[in-house]
């Protein structure tokens, strides 16, 4: 395994993107993202994910210097489009009038559009819990996900993100894609050459495999079945017509076999709580904590795996598979 410091980690990823062209402000908001993957040990969504964003960029889908673009549209709706590039600077642009927007009104939207997404939503989650908000976060992808109960891909990975501020401790925050997992975990497998659970994704031909490029090449499944199955096509609807941006088998067929990462929309909405309980808003939060407090009988709660790995990445850096390192230091050639 290489090692690296988490300043090194995300000049690296600065690095290649401005190799390859990205603004510096693009560069600078997608580096910091994948850092934070690779920080907190989400390795699908990490360091990994350089090789996509430049796969993408070569096959011409992704707008390396866009600049987004905000849209007041309503007291409590905003929309930023990302005009082509990756979510990260979008997300970034949007977040200061979206929180205002919702400090005036309890609540606000924020749908980015028109952007190339590749990230984890949690990085999001976690910039609005800090300005002491409840948030939720969607997004579609490609199709590559069958409807419980068929074997042709129609719906994306699908991820759902949820986050609740928590006074003087981490958010409580969950993000999971809507499939049984999120792609890139199958892509790692693939790559290194391991099988995948049953249950993850079937062949060609609709048969249950442990084999992840059978899987890629067939459908993955859904969490949960039919609940995991209806949770997409919501996710499709809201972060998709909507607000007026592709499904995942829209942005699947704008790929048209490029093999890039996904083109579409993502709807992020911003609660306050101080607007829905006033000077009561503290001693309500609070009442969560005996909550948390019985919910960890399995052990943890969501997100404290991710916490513990920052604290170590915080004191001994991050480590990457060499032939990952290898493939990263590549794009610089
Ligand atoms: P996982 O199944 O690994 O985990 C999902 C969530 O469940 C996390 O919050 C995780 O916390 C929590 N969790 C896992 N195990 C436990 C446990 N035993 N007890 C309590 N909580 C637990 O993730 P997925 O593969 O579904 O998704 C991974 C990432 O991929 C997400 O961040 C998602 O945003 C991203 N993604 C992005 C897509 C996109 O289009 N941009 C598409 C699909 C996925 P913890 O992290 O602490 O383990
Ligand atoms: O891992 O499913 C995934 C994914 C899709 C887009 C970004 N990540």
């Amino acid at each position: 395994m290489a090692q690296l410091s988490l300043e090194d980690t995300r000049t690296l990823a600065q690095t290649v993107l401005r190799h390859h062209g990205f603004s510096d402000e693009q560069a600078e908001a997608i580096a910091d993202t994948m850092a934070a993957g690779q920080r907190d040990e989400c390795a699908s969504h990490g360091l990994y994910r350089l090789l996509g964003c430049i796969a993408t960029l070569k096959a011409g889908k992704a707008v390396a210097d866009a600049q987004p673009e905000i849209i007041d549209v309503a007291p409590a709706l905003l929309k930023v489009d990302a005009k082509g590039g990756f979510s990260p600077l979008a997300f970034r642009r949007g977040l200061p009038p979206a929180l205002a927007k919702a400090r005036q009104n309890g609540l606000a939207a924020m749908a980015i559009n028109h952007c190339v997404h590749f990230s984890a939503l949690w990085v999001e989650i976690e910039d609005i819990t800090a300005a002491g908000m409840v948030a939720l976060a969607c997004t579609p992808s490609h199709a590559w996900v069958a409807p419980a109960g068929g074997s042709t891909p129609l719906f994306g990975t699908n991820p759902f993100a949820f986050g609740w501020p928590r006074a003087g401790q981490l958010p409580f925050v969950f993000d999971f894609a809507t499939s049984a997992i999120a792609r890139g975990e199958i892509e790692l497998h693939r790559r290194a050459g391991k099988p995948v659970p049953l249950g993850w994704g079937i062949d060609g031909s609709g048969q249950p495999t442990t084999d992840a490029a059978a899987i890629l090449a067939g459908a993955m499944l859904t969490f949960g079945g039919h609940k995991g199955s209806a949770l997409s096509a919501m996710i499709e609807l809201i972060a998709g017509p909507l607000i007026g941006d592709f499904t995942s088998a829209e942005s699947r067929a704008w790929d048209n076999g490029a093999g890039a990462l996904p083109y579409h929309g993502e709807l992020i909405i911003i609660i306050d709580p101080q607007r829905f309980l006033g000077a009561q808003a503290a001693e309500h939060l609070a009442r969560a904590e005996p909550l948390f407090a019985a919910m960890a009988q399995n052990g943890r709660l969501p997100s404290q795996r991710r916490y513990a790995a920052r604290q170590r990445s915080l004191s001994q850096g991050i480590t990457l598979p060499d032939a990952l390192y290898r493939d990263i230091l590549a794009l610089l050639d």
